[in-house]
């Protein structure tokens, strides 16, 4: 296998291919998602949390519909965010519904890291560029500079975090629904949104559909703007 290439974006893929070929590696080690959780709370015990040991966990759990299925609730309009645990304050899991081409906006994650793994479907994964700032009011807006796209498949994962730039992610499939499940550490209530063609920048708050299984009521869910994230 080509390990590396002049081109950036063959570079990625082989990066993606090697973090998930060794995902292929470790099927032996299968967790449930209770295991994965009680893993989780374990490695985020200590002060200096190594996030390669939380990836290879990630990595490792096989998707187990049995498992998740309380968690994925979804929304006829847009992709949903259903909180599994709050990981003592120091992450937080989720499983998030995208129905059939639901997309997020290009966001950021607020400094923290995520970790996103494929429990259905499959989903597309756009990274981009942080906008390059404006040194004056009379600067043209640029469009945000596309880095890469990667598919991210059932049971693969993919990480991102502020200093690898911005993402969109959407699931591409017209027919069929995805599901993932995220790990953000630390936890966030708010993250940027970016305008594609200008790079202007705007805050959205991320908010919950459902909570530990249960549907939260109708305002919580009505109070997210279409632009949230
Ligand atoms: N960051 C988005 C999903 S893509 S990682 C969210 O949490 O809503
Ligand atoms: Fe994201």
């Amino acid at each position: 296998m080509q390990a590396y290439s002049e081109d950036p974006g063959l570079q990625c893929v082989s990066r993606m291919k090697l973090l998930n070929e060794k995902n292929d590696r470790n099927t032996k080690v299968s967790l449930s998602l209770s295991e994965l959780i009680n893993r989780l709370h374990d490695a985020f015990a200590t002060d200096h949390v190594n996030i390669d040991y939380v990836k290879d966990l990630m990595a490792s759990y096989r998707s187990n519909p049995l498992e998740w299925k309380k968690y994925a609730k979804f929304d006829r309009y847009r992709y949903t965010r259903n909180l599994v645990d709050e990981g003592n304050g120091r992450f937080n899991l989720m499983v998030l519904c995208w129905g059939e081409g639901h997309g997020s906006a290009i966001h950021d994650h607020a400094n923290a890291h995520c970790v996103m793994k494929i429990l259905q479907g499959e989903l597309c994964e756009t990274r981009y560029a942080w906008p390059t700032k404006c040194k004056n009011q009379t600067e043209e807006p640029e469009e945000l500079k596309e880095l890469e796209r990667n598919t991210v498949g059932l049971n693969e994962i993919c990480y991102i975090n502020d200093s690898l730039g911005l993402h969109r992610v959407e699931n591409p499939s017209t027919v069929n629904p995805a599901v993932s499940l995220h790990l953000y550490s630390p936890p966030f209530s708010t993250c940027s949104v970016f305008n594609k063609q200008t790079g202007q920048k705007s805050t959205s708050k991320v908010t919950f559909w459902s909570k530990f299984g249960e549907k939260r009521n109708r305002e919580i869910q009505d109070s997210r703007c279409p632009e949230d994230n």
